[in-house]
């Protein structure tokens, strides 16, 4: 039947203080703080735009505060990753359950300590603290998504590039191109901090 072609999906994970593994399989491990880009979709597409990032702040010298930060299709949410789940959507504190433009994306508690943010374009994000992100996409995303979260096109090997598209050799040239420091953490050595592993 047109329209009913199953839809694979792949997930995406980030755990502990910087524990990756990618739509495709990959894992590395990159503990660089401030703001991360973990998919975005790259270039243009026909298909819905998203984007999602996570904003690490350190709290003394062996925390991150994480701010999960979603764009969809213009639409801003912000979920401070914590006690109370502080929720904004376009710059203003929501309660949850909260549903954004008619149904499109809908913001729900999975847990005491999880937040799922669902779009009905298939793209699912949540988040469990203190440490985990999952980030659910559809596999007609194929080879058009960027950031840590990798390419999505099946291959494992071929996810380390950069927001430009160059190839990468390792994990840490790999994080340190998705990571945004200058509006958090200046551009101080905190991205290079190594923290012990949960
Ligand atoms: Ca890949």
């Amino acid at each position: 039947m047109r329209g009913c072609r199953p839809v694979s999906y792949a997930i995406c994970w980030v755990e502990g203080y910087g524990s990756y593994r990618t739509f495709d399989g990959q894992t590395f491990h990159y503990p660089g703080a401030c703001s991360l880009t973990l998919v975005r979709v790259r270039g243009q597409s026909q298909l819905p735009h998203f984007q999602v990032t996570v904003e690490k702040i350190p709290i003394g010298l062996r925390d991150f505060a994480r701010h999960l930060k979603i764009e969809a299709e213009g639409t801003h949410i912000s979920v401070k990753m914590g006690e109370g789940a502080k929720t904004k959507v376009n710059g203003q504190t929501v309660g949850i359950p909260f549903s954004v433009s008619s149904g499109h994306i809908r913001i729900y508690h999975s847990s005491v300590k999880g937040v799922v943010i669902e779009t009905t374009f298939g793209v699912l994000v949540r988040a469990d603290w203190p440490h985990v992100i999952r980030i659910t996409a559809p596999g007609n995303y194929n080879g058009i998504l960027g950031g840590l979260c990798g390419n999505l096109n099946g291959d494992p090997d071929d996810d380390f590039f950069s927001p430009s598209g160059i190839p990468l050799h390792n994990s840490q040239q790999f994080g340190d191109s998705w990571r945004d420091g200058s509006t958090l953490c200046g551009t101080s050595s905190l991205g290079t901090w190594t923290l012990p592993e949960h």
